[in-house]
């Protein structure tokens, strides 16, 4: 029995890789800085699979295009390798398909990128089939650049007679098989996205807020700590959630408030993944309150605020009403950090998920902005507004209509977050009271 148990144990690590990682130290970027951009590419290829046996940096000034960094850094990563008895090197920069083939000429294993790992990671970690189709239509817009490239290449390094019809031809095929996968994955991706929005749909008369953030901000923690459950996924990798859960609780009794969670953000999301991901962050879209979750205890997590209002820029998120939650205060090492931000952003909340303190103050927040604010407003609604109004917002009220000219003139009252979303969304015509 303990034999076993030792060999499965053995396997499992046989089954991980050893690897180098390689920073560039820009002309702005302190070296600190890079120094914790490898931590967070440690962190991805530990939940990839891979155990960090050496790093290596170089400064930008001093790069080589045809292989990113340096002839003598190359030198450095070889060695090392071999020192370490490691087969994989990983870039924290985006490489060409042409410097990963030169690097791959240099140095013994693999050699990826940032990007390919968390795609690999996605690949990895996906679970719903939505997500597992969102993954391999990202990966296949990934290779399929790389794909091509690697044809010619082969085509040019091997070349001649005999081998380039064949090669043109296999190029021909692989590509239209390629697109033809893509082709279907989109249309699977219709359809499941026609499914969501039925069941959204459905739920959309409950106020709603979504908790976005940085990977490994404590999105899912708070998720489950303001449920008062514990089934949301937690973990101290980096992705933990892919496959974003929805919770419903209630500060007060009939008082019903709905909790999105969503899959992390972090620097250089890969553009591909970024797209295919943007429908899982519909949801987060619509919701009344988007609530900022950070890790107030990560040394760069200014700028993972940074990073985090980047990709919401991109997808057309930028909101006002945004509720910034500084999560892990029990672990600050400079409680000086804290006083600092609470300046900063007087409106923010300052909490821990996982130790649920002051989780409290953010339950009655939630619950005041979403019930007890009630907004009030006059519009003039074409019929057509009304419907789709009542249709989206049923817990609004329509009070005291008139015909006027062809529109209706009407009071509309309810939670205020969610009034201020329907006269957005709609584009409704706020009129003086007459
Ligand atoms: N010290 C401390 N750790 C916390 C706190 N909240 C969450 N964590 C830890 O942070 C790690 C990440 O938590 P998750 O809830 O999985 O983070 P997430 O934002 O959902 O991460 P992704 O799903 O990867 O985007 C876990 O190890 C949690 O236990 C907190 O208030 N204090
Ligand atoms: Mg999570």
């Amino acid at each position: 029995m303990k034999q076993s148990g030792y060999e499965v144990e053995t396997s499992r690590e046989v089954t991980r890789e050893r690897a180098v990682l390689v920073g560039v130290i820009g002309s702005t970027t302190p070296e600190w800085v890079v120094e914790d951009h490898l931590d967070e590419l440690r962190a991805l290829a530990d939940t990839a699979g891979a155990d960090e046996v050496g790093r290596v940096t170089q400064r930008r000034m001093k790069l080589d295009p045809a292989t990113m960094i340096g002839r003598g850094k190359v030198n450095d990563i070889k060695r090392l390798l071999k020192e370490k008895d490691a087969r994989l090197t990983i870039f924290d920069d985006d490489l060409t398909p042409a410097q990963v083939r030169n690097l791959e000429k240099e140095l013994p294993g693999k050699v990826m990128d940032r990007s390919g790992l968390i795609l690999d990671i996605f690949a990895l970690r996906a679970r719903t089939r939505e997500a597992r189709v969102q993954v391999e239509l990202a990966q296949l817009e990934y290779y399929y650049p790389r794909l091509t490239r690697m044809w010619s290449h082969l085509r040019g390094s091997q070349g001649g007679i005999g081998f380039r019809g064949p090669g043109e031809t296999q190029l021909e095929v692989d590509r239209r098989i390629v697109q033809d996968r893509i082709g279907k994955l989109k249309k699977q991706l219709e359809k499941i996205a026609r499914q969501r929005d039925t069941r959204r749909g459905a739920r959309r008369e409950l106020p709603t807020v979504a908790l976005i953030g940085y990977t490994n901000a404590g999105k899912s923690t708070l998720l489950n700590a303001l449920t008062g459950r514990h089934d949301a996924y937690v973990e101290d990798r980096l992705f933990a959630t892919l496959d974003p859960k929805v919770r419903r609780f209630e500060v007060t009794p009939g008082h019903p408030i709905l909790a999105i969670d969503t899959v992390g953000f972090i620097r250089k999301l890969p553009h591909h993944l970024v797209a295919s991901f943007r429908s899982t962050l519909e949801e987060a879209r619509e919701a009344d309150i988007l609530c900022q979750v950070i890790d107030l205890s990560h040394p760069l997590f200014e700028d993972h605020i940074k990073q985090t209002d980047g990709v919401l820029k991109d997808m057309g998120m930028e909101r006002e009403e945004r509720l910034l939650v500084f999560n892990k205060i029990d672990n600050l090492e400079n409680p000086q950090v804290m006083r600092r931000m609470q300046e900063a952003y007087p409106d923010a909340l300052f909490l821990s998920a996982a130790r649920g303190l002051r989780v409290w103050d953010l339950r009655e927040r939630l619950d005041a902005e979403l019930y007890q604010g009630t907004g009030r407003a006059h519009v003039r609604l074409h019929p057509d507004d009304m419907a789709a109004l009542q249709k989206r917002f049923p817990l609004l009220q329509l009070q005291t209509k008139t015909w006027k000219e062809g529109a209706v003139h009407t009071l509309v009252s309810g939670p205020k977050t969610m009034l201020q979303q329907a006269l957005q969304e709609l584009s409704l015509e706020v009129i003086p009271k007459d």
